[in-house]
């Protein structure tokens, strides 16, 4: 009877069950959506800490959407940051929504003087924010619109970035509360 060399019993232990990449796929999107909906009413998304509503069921022209908004007790959103706007964009990405958004900044007033009507705070000129147009002198940002075009919209055209818009277009409104 051969002895065997204690080294060579090694226990081969089963290997694990590999576990599916769509199983954590659905596990990490699951988190996501939990994650969205933390402290929100059901149906709004929060963008860091304020509880954002794509109103899919309404487009209104830009002073419409923001009385729709303030009937809720809210405002149509402002959009500070660029995670903030990259949070937007994903979630329209995510459940695939189409058409442009209206959000709430106006050069209404004075024109090309961009202010968020929530706080009258100013928004923020070009990149990362606002849409690339093509013009005489090469790519610039948006605004380009002028005394034509006073409201903000996300634009879906241009990957939802800024875009200066007509104020009488039918946008779906962003409410924020
Ligand atoms: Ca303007
Ligand atoms: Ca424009």
């Amino acid at each position: 009877m051969p002895l065997s060399h204690p080294h060579t019993q090694t226990h081969i232990t089963t290997s694990t069950q590999a576990t599916s990449p769509m199983r954590n796929l659905a596990f990490v999107l699951g988190l996501a959506l939990v994650a969205a909906c933390h402290g929100c009413p059901e149906g709004w998304v929060e963008v860091e800490g304020t509880c954002f509503n794509l109103e899919m069921s309404h487009a209104l022209d830009w002073t419409s959407a923001r009385t729709h908004c303030q009937d809720q007790g809210g405002e149509l959103a402002t959009i500070k940051t660029a995670t903030g706007l990259r949070m937007v964009y994903e979630y329209i990405k995510t459940y695939a929504l189409e058409g442009s958004f209206w959000v709430g900044g106006s050069d209404e007033r004075v024109e090309g003087d961009w202010l968020w009507v929530n706080d009258e705070s100013r928004v923020s000129m070009g990149t990362p924010f606002w849409a690339l147009h093509n013009s005489i002198f090469g790519y610039q940002n948006e605004p380009s619109g002028g005394s034509d075009e006073n409201c903000l919209a996300l634009d879906e055209s241009r990957m939802y970035f800024f875009n200066d818009e007509d104020c009488d277009k039918l946008y779906h409104p962003i409410c924020m509360q």
